[in-house]
């Protein structure tokens, strides 16, 4: 059986000009906007999403979108199918051993969740900020490596554009730097 490689690329600009199925915002738990990723995501994408959004607080989520997990909404005005919200960790300086392991499997897991999410969806394209490496203060380095790592292992058919959408020069070098220890 035939089976394609998935494409990871770097995008350098603002994710809410990306032409895909699926946009990623980078969330808070209460799902009903912020800064950031979701602050551009909600003005551009228009008052839909926030609609959406708030009917997922009143059923399904209640006491908010826990941390690592994934939801789906309109794309309202974006140039895409669905916006996949997600919560990242907030990053803890200082923690060792198993502690730091759960952190980071968090911030695996919104990366992971959204793709399975898309997949779900039928979506083949999907753009991803630097997930909790803006307000939430992950290192840039580390949070591009948990990325990318997570990205190429749960990257599989029908999902198979998938772009980080890097929005200062920073972080796009180290998304760079990332791809080419990842190999
Ligand atoms: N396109 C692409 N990347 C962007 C954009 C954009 N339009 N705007 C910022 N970035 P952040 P977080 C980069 O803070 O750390 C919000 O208030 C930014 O430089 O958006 O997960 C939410 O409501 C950084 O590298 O997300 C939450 O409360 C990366 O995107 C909280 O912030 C993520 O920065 C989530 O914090």
């Amino acid at each position: 059986m035939a089976t394609s490689a998935p494409l990871i690329t770097l995008v350098r600009g603002d994710i809410t000009d990306q032409q895909v199925d699926v946009i990623v915002n980078a969330a808070n738990s209460s799902l009903l906007g912020g800064g950031g990723v979701d602050g551009a995501i909600h003005r551009r994408g228009g008052g839909s999403i926030l609609a959406d959004c708030r009917k997922l607080r009143a059923s399904h989520y209640g006491r908010g979108l826990p941390t690592g997990r994934a939801v789906a909404t309109t794309a309202g005005k974006l140039q895409a199918q669905y916006v996949v919200h997600t919560v990242g960790p907030v990053h803890q300086p200082g923690l060792t051993g198993e502690a730091e392991r759960a952190q980071s499997e968090l911030l695996a897991s919104c990366y992971r969740e959204s793709m399975r999410l898309a997949r779900e969806l039928g979506a083949t394209s999907i753009a991803f900020p630097a997930i909790s490496t803006g307000v939430y203060r992950w290192p840039l380095a580390d949070g591009a490596r948990v990325a990318v790592r997570t990205v190429r292992e749960a990257a599989q058919a029908p999902l198979l554009d998938v772009r980080f959408v890097l929005f200062d020069d920073a972080a796009y070098a180290h998304f760079e730097q990332a791809l080419v220890t990842a190999g």
